[in-house]
C-alpha cells in the first residue's frame, strides 16, 4: 500500500506519550498524517463522539480512509491502540524505514519487541492520567507512585537493553524500542526519575532526543502545545 491511497488521521494530545510514539514513528517513516486534537486534560476523551470512536477512551486513535472518498471496507477502519498503530505502519508501508529488525534476526525482533512492551504494558498504563487521579482520589501520593513506576520500569528497560545497546536501544539502528522510550523518558525526569542511574537508558536518550524526527514528534513542539509550558 501506499500513503496515495489511503488518508490517515491521528488523534492526539501534546503530552499523551502513547501519541508521541505514533508521531514519532510516523516522522521517523515519512508517513503523512493530519491531527485532530483531543484536550485530555479537559476530559475532551470521555465527550460522546470520541468514546463512539474510541470506547476505551484514550489517544491515540488513527483513523484510516480511503482517498477521493472511496469506499472500500479494508481502507476504512480505525486503531485504538498505539503498539498496534505502529504495526500497522510496519505492515502497510514496508517500503518506508523499516523500525523493527529484519525478518532474519528473530531474536532482535523480540528483543525490541520485550523493551516496547515494558514502556507499553508496565510503564505507561499504571501511570495514565485516569489511574494517577483515583491513586489521588484513594488517597495515595500520585507523585510517588508515578516516580515508583516509572523508576522501577525505566531499571528494568536498562538492564534488558544494557547487553544489546548500540547508539541506540538496540543496535545502532533506530526501532520501535527508542520510539517508545523517548517519551517516557520525558515523563519521568518530570516525576525526579534520576537517569544518572539508568546510564544506557541516558545515553541513548541524549541521542535521540536531538534527532529532528523525534524533536518533531515530542511534547513541545506539538499544535496544541500551549505557549507557556515550553519552559519548564
Ligand atoms: N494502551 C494505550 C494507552 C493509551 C493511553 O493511556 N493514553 C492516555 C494518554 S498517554 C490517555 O488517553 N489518557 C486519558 C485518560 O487517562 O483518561 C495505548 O498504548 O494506546
Amino acid at each position: 500500500m501506499s500513503f496515495d491511497n489511503v488518508e490517515l488521521q491521528l488523534y492526539t494530545f501534546f503530552r499523551s506519550t502513547s501519541t508521541a510514539r505514533v508521531r514519532t514513528a510516523a516522522r521517523l517513516k515519512g508517513i503523512p498524517l493530519s491531527f485532530v486534537i483531543v484536550n485530555v486534560r479537559k476530559n475532551d476523551q470521555f465527550g460522546e463522539e470520541f468514546s463512539r470512536l474510541n470506547p476505551n477512551r484514550t489517544v491515540p486513535v488513527l483513523t484510516v480512509s480511503p482517498k477521493n472518498g472511496g469506499s472500500r471496507e479494508d481502507l476504512n477502519f480505525s486503531i485504538k491502540q498505539s503498539v498496534p498503530i505502529l504495526e500497522y505502519f510496519e505492515e502497510a508501508f514496508p517500503n518506508t524505514t523499516p523500525l523493527l529488525p529484519p525478518q532474519t534476526d528473530l531474536r532482535g525482533r523480540a528483543h525490541v519487541r520485550d523493551l516496547v512492551n515494558v514502556v507499553a504494558c508496565d510503564i505507561q498504563p499504571p501511570t495514565n492520567r485516569r489511574i494517577l487521579l483515583s491513586v489521588q482520589d484513594l488517597g495515595g501520593n500520585l507523585e510517588a507512585w508515578a516516580f515508583k513506576i516509572m523508576g522501577e520500569g525505566l531499571l528494568a528497560f536498562e538492564k534488558m537493553a544494557k547487553p544489546l545497546a548500540g547508539k541506540y536501544s538496540y543496535g545502532d539502528h533506530l526501532t520501535l524500542a527508542d520510539v517508545v522510550l523517548a517519551p517516557a523518558v520525558e515523563n519521568a525526569v518530570r516525576y525526579g526519575v534520576d537517569l544518572e542511574k539508568l546510564p544506557t537508558v541516558k545515553r541513548v536518550f541524549e541521542t535521540i532526543r536531538e534527532l529532528d524526527e523525534f524533536k518533531a514528534a515530542d511534547w513541545r513542539h506539538q499544535e496544541d502545545t500551549p505557549a507557556e509550558e515550553v519552559h519548564l
